[in-house]
């Protein structure tokens, strides 16, 4: 049987008439537990409120700017049957109280000296990591200024400095785990830098807050690029609640570059999206992935906007939309390019042995009208033998996990007048050399004849991307996300190889491997290549 709730602010501590400043639900909307309901923002901490009940918003009591208090009314919400489990609002625990007692008042002395600024009270909360960190030695602080953010599982709190003066120690740094007590900074005050008393700048009484964080930006930093985590200025504050700074980390949004249009000078999700769509259409240099103008920006590189040229003012020009595919795989290469910590390594292999077997087997099959045999056919099944022999090859990062497949299916890419596409050759473990060579030569026809279907260029483990046929020596493929790992091949040349004795020909094979740093380090890069080139070199081996 249905009924209807109200939803109130749970007890937020000391605080009353706080300003509601981010507001994420509406009449009729679905909404579950802990999906949070607004967010509010003293002058000292931001809190999202979460909700306590399941089912449909039938009224929404508060807008932007309404200030509440602990018990007020935010929204009133019809629960349906099967909500009976989920618990009442007065059973509901309130959420952790968002304001907290202070950071150990420190009183320095008088005439100012290195005073420590420590963790204050979190809560229940312990061993919860730094994950931005504002200051660095020789900053000067103020009273307020943030020191760091800290995240734990349920809430972002932002640690203000307690005192005024000149930061002469910094004690953690991003990823170190604090509780309440551990010495974050020492800072020498104002009166021992020359300035007004330290007294002056008495301790605030108040630290920040352990917010009731909504699941939302809980899960979202999980997705953090490593590369793009945001590179505030020291000193600098930004004004957001939890939700908006996790939206950021997760978009590798750096918020000290976006415009604040909320209430004190806050940033709301819609100046992040504004700020966004800035940069993609290359109004904005910032750290997304252009779609028109290829990589425009990075958090920490802070590109300058993809440069308009009026070529005609220079000589004839004829403007050509790019392909569709063109314009798909830029997207996708330009993303992967950016955010995939990717590093490529070299190795060469013996393929005179291969090389000659393959003609032969060839020359065999030519009376019998078979398939033609093709470098990339043994190179798959070598590969496959190294996923096997190295897991981490056959992996995706998914948040902060790593998913093994224990299926094989190796995509190769196919250069057609279109453009770039990668048809994908299902369960290579299972399958002979000739039916790979036949099988990869009708997904390359079918490639240049646009006429590959989406399941045809789907499920791919690991990519084999072949120049051999054209020429080069060695190149650095890009990482086809969410795979870790492509391997690049060149055409094959004699070389001088010494046996020992002399100088003897061999028919190389250049291998250029690239692969994703945050799964596959360069020890393991290196044997990968190492096994693959043993493989090309005694085909035997794959047998074993
Ligand atoms: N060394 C020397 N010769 C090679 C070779 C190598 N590594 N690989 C192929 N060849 C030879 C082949 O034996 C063939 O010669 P014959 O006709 O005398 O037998 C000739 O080069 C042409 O081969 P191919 O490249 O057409 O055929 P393939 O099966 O080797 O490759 C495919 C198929 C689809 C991978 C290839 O046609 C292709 O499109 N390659 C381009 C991939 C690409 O653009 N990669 C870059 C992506 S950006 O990172």
């Amino acid at each position: 049987m249905s009924q209807i709730i109200e939803v109130k602010v749970p007890d937020i501590g000391d605080f009353a008439d706080v300003p509601v400043i981010d507001l994420f639900v509406k009449v009729g909307d679905s909404i579950k537990i802990d999906d949070a309901i607004a967010t509010l923002e003293s002058d000292k901490a931001t809190m999202d409120v979460p909700s306590t009940v399941e089912g449909v918003i039938k009224e929404v009591l508060v807008q932007l700017g309404s200030k509440v208090s602990e018990g007020v009314v935010l929204i009133k919400v019809e629960t349906g049957g099967a909500v009976a489990a989920a618990p009442a609002p007065q059973a509901a625990a309130p959420a952790p109280v968002a304001a907290v007692p202070a950071a150990a008042p420190v009183a320095p002395a008088a005439g100012g000296g290195v005073v420590d600024v420590k963790v204050p009270d979190i809560g229940d909360f312990s061993d919860v990591p730094v994950i931005d960190l504002f200051v660095k030695v020789g900053d000067s602080i103020k009273v307020d200024d943030a020191i760091a953010t800290l995240e734990s599982d349920k809430a972002t709190m932002d640690v203000p400095s307690t005192v005024s003066g000149t930061v002469k120690e910094v004690l953690v740094q991003l990823g170190s785990k604090v509780s309440e007590g551990v010495v974050l900074i020492k800072v020498e005050t104002v009166a021992a830098a020359g300035v007004p008393a330290p007294q002056a700048a008495a301790p605030a009484p108040v630290a920040t807050a352990p917010a009731p964080v909504s699941a939302p930006a809980a899960a979202s930093t999980a997705a953090v690029p490593a590369a793009l985590a945001p590179a505030l200025p020291a000193g600098s504050k930004v004004h957001a609640s939890p939700s908006v700074r996790a939206y950021a980390r997760e978009l590798g949004v750096d918020l000290s570059k976006v415009t604040a249009t909320g209430p004190k000078n806050r940033i709301v999700k819609e100046d992040l999206t504004r700020y966004v769509k800035g940069v993609m259409t290359g109004s904005i240099s910032g750290p997304v992935a252009s779609a028109t103008g290829g990589v425009v920006g990075g958090g920490v590189l802070d590109l300058l906007p993809w440069p308009k040229v009026d070529f005609s003012k220079f000589g004839e020009i004829e403007v050509k939309p790019l392909s569709r595919i063109k314009k798909i795989s830029g997207q996708n290469l330009s993303r992967n390019w950016v955010m995939i910590p990717a590093v490529t390594y070299h190795e060469d292999a013996d393929i005179t042995d291969i090389e000659a077997f393959r003609v032969l087997l060839n020359k065999e099959n030519e009376k019998g009208g078979g398939a033609k045999l093709t470098m990339l056919a043994f190179l798959m099944k070598a590969c496959v033998k190294g996923l096997q022999k190295f897991p981490e090859f056959n992996s995706s990062l998914d948040g902060d996990n790593l998913v093994l497949k224990k299926y094989f299916n190796i995509g190769f890419a196919a250069d057609t007048p279109n453009g770039l596409v990668v048809p994908v050759v299902k369960n290579v473990d299972k399958k002979s050399v000739f039916e790979l060579a036949q099988e990869s030569g009708d997904l390359a026809k079918q490639a240049r004849d646009g006429k590959l279907k989406p399941a045809d260029m789907s499920g791919a483990c690991f990519t084999i991307s072949s120049l051999g046929g054209i020429g080069g020596t060695y190149f650095a493929p890009i990482v086809n996300a969410p795979e870790v790992a492509i391997l690049g091949v060149n055409k094959s040349a004699m070389k001088p190889v010494w046996d020992g004795k002399q100088f003897v020909p061999r028919l190389t094979l250049p291998l250029s491997l690239t692969a994703d740093h945050r799964v596959i380090d360069g020890a393991l890069a290196t044997r990968f290549n190492v096994y693959i080139a043993q493989l090309l070199a005694d085909f035997r081996r794959v047998a074993l």
